[in-house]
């Protein structure tokens, strides 16, 4: 089995991506590397933040690794929270004070229209690598379900019944932006 070092501090992302790749990879996050750091996200693109975390990991470890950034894309919304995801209520990231400030900014709307769209960077061998996975669908007018993070909730992709919330993880791999982008990054290391 091949290790890789994934320059994230979300569980979540771990696991979900874990679960696609089964036993040929074990993706390693920065705390099981023994790496206790918050990498900035200064810029105001996916791509630079990606490339951030991975720069950030490679030059302290110099071993091979990979980091992604993801955001909501709301078409009401001109893209936004898009790169802000993550601290779009405010800068203590908070789940549920995100997804109620997009509910109450698309509350005299009905174009519920959105995309996740994730950007994977890999550093292997010195070298930049990206892998991009988008998803798209639309923003209900309630929460539904439990499962999962961030706007999971509120996240219903487009061929779906339900919410990413309410599906256990392989349901959401079915459809989702992170399982598009790893499984380019996945099948790319297979072929080297
Ligand atoms: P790392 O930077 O440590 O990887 P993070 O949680 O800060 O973890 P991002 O910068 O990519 O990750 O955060 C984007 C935010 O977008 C995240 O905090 C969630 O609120 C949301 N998000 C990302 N992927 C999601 C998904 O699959 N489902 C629901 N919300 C998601």
């Amino acid at each position: 089995m091949h290790t890789l070092v994934f320059a994230t501090n979300n569980q979540h992302k771990v696991d979900e991506i874990q679960s696609l790749v089964g036993n040929d990879f074990h993706i390693i996050p920065l705390k099981e590397a023994g790496i206790d750091i918050d990498i900035p996200e200064p810029h105001d693109n996916l791509q630079d933040n990606a490339a951030e975390k991975a720069r950030t990991i490679y030059q302290l470890t110099q071993n091979n690794c990979f980091s992604e950034d993801t955001g909501l894309e709301i078409d009401f919304l001109h893209g936004a929270p898009g790169v802000k995801s993550a601290r779009y209520a405010g800068e203590d990231r908070n789940f549920q004070a995100n997804i109620d400030k997009v509910l109450v900014e698309l509350i005299s709307t009905e174009n519920r229209s959105a995309q996740f769209r994730t950007i994977v960077c890999l550093i292997w061998e010195n070298k930049e690598y990206y892998f991009e996975g988008i998803c798209k669908g639309s923003i209900s007018k309630v929460m539904h379900g439990a499962k999962g993070f961030g706007y999971d909730p509120i996240f219903i992709p487009d061929g779906a019944s339900k919410s990413f919330a309410e599906m256990n993880m392989e349901e959401k791999n079915v459809y989702s932006h992170r399982q598009k982008a790893v499984t380019q990054l996945f099948s790319f290391l297979k072929a080297l």
